[in-house]
């Protein structure tokens, strides 16, 4: 059975998104997913340009063959374009492979190791009040996980906390700090640690008291802290039992995190811009982590995934893979398959994709029990409208950009 076309398809419905759909001389087609937040265009070259023509002919079995052909024979490896790109083809291909095996995907990775997958929500609020609203109405909808964040006094907007008319709204559009803004330029926000640090704590201990110590609760400090912050923060939050505090430092330096380590027990994630193993090889031998945050969007697919999740077993740390919109239904759907299987399944990010999205990539998942679960359907249960994704064409968008008060450039 060979790959006959490699086509890429580019739509924007609600927000920019790049998918791959391979199909084999035989007619059974596969979906991945490519979408890399504010640099699409580039990921869909990538495919268009100099995967496609290679792809056509291969057997459209040999999923680790592919996936070595594209990751060394490219000779440049690794980073964020290459190995979305390399995860769209074996999503696509392994889509194919359950298909053509009559089974849902999570069986050909091992079966089921759970009934569901637990997910958590993106509860967020520029104040307490709106706050609390936004966390009843996660755990409303059925959500037993929910993420933290809100605005820091003094400071217009952060990201991850949505505005109050948003706020409101019950679907995808409720995060309207994602998608990326539809402008030519990133936005700016600004940005004082000192008064982040000084607020967060008061927050967690306000929704502590408010929900009670059963709902898991998860903060996101996106990358902005050095590690002594880092360190100050995770003791200060060690009352409020967090089930994870993320991205504390810009993990790209790796031994950072030993000195965060030393200091709080809080356990931490990392890694939703990582794309390999590789980057997290120091992070896992030394248990400098206790979740790894790499999507099968963004990290080589399935296999590049399994990789990591894999030697992460080895050191008793768990998946919690990265869900945003920016990853289509597609990435999630294959997520969910992925973390049914494995044994260190840890938690999966949540956010509801817009109804306009749901429309052009309909899933099979069900959401029961605070958890994911994929249907029983052949490959991964996902359903794309091409006629539809056409009427949606690609608009510039960019993810917003940091400063601190004094205008120097800030991890955002
Ligand atoms: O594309 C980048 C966003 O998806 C990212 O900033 C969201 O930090 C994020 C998260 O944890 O979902
Ligand atoms: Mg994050």
């Amino acid at each position: 059975m060979l790959i006959a076309s490699a086509d890429v398809i580019v739509t924007s419905p609600g927000r920019n998104f790049v998918t791959l759909k391979l199909t084999t001389s035989d007619g059974v087609v596969g979906w991945g997913d490519a979408t890399l937040n504010g640099r699409e265009l580039s990921v869909a070259s990538y495919l268009r340009d100099h995967l496609a023509p290679l792809l056509l002919g291969r057997d459209a079995h040999r999923i680790e063959d592919t996936w070595q052909y594209l990751y060394r024979g490219g000779y440049w490896r690794r980073g964020p374009v290459t190995m979305a790109a390399i995860a769209a083809v074996d999503t696509a291909l392994w889509d194919i492979k359950a298909k053509v095996a009559g089974l849902p995907l999570y069986q050909l990775l091992g079966g089921a190791s759970r009934e569901r997958c637990l997910v958590y929500g993106h509860a967020s609020g520029k104040d307490l009040p709106e706050l609390f609203d936004s966390v009843r109405a996660h755990l409303a909808e059925g959500f037993r996980a929910v993420r933290i964040q809100t605005g820091v006094p003094g400071l217009d907007s952060v990201y991850g906390v949505a505005s109050s008319e948003a706020a409101a709204v019950g679907d995808g559009t409720r995060y309207d700090y994602e998608p990326a803004r539809r402008s030519p330029r990133p936005t700016e926000e600004s940005w004082d640690t000192r008064a982040y640090l000084r607020h967060v704590p008061s927050v967690f201990e306000a929704v502590r008291n408010e929900f009670g110590p059963e709902v898991a609760l998860l903060h996101d400090a996106h990358h902005r802290l050095t590690p002594v912050q880092a360190a100050r923060l995770g003791r200060s939050l060690e009352p409020y039992d967090l089930f994870w505090l993320e991205d504390v430092t810009p993990a790209e330096n790796q031994e950072a995190l030993r000195l965060v380590r030393q200091h709080t027990t809080t356990p931490l994630a990392i890694g939703e811009v990582f794309n390999t193993v590789w980057d997290y090889q120091t992070l896992i031998r030394e248990q400098l982590i206790d979740y790894v945050r790499s999507p099968v969007t963004h990290a080589g697919g399935i296999t590049g995934v399994r990789r990591i999740l894999d030697y992460a077993g080895m050191y008793q740390v768990k998946s919690g893979m990265h869900g945003p919109t920016d990853v289509s239904p597609i990435g999630l759907s294959a997520a969910v398959h992925l973390g049914l299987a494995v044994h260190n399944f840890g938690i999966q990010e949540y956010m509801v994709h817009s109804e306009r999205t749901g429309e052009v990539f309909g899933t099979t998942l069900d959401f029961s029990g605070g958890g994911l679960r994929p249907s029983e359907e052949p490959g991964l249960g996902v359903h794309v409208d091409e006629e539809l994704a056409a009427r949606y064409e690609y608009e510039p968008a960019y993810l917003p950009t940091n400063r601190l008060l004094d205008g120097t450039l800030h991890d955002w």
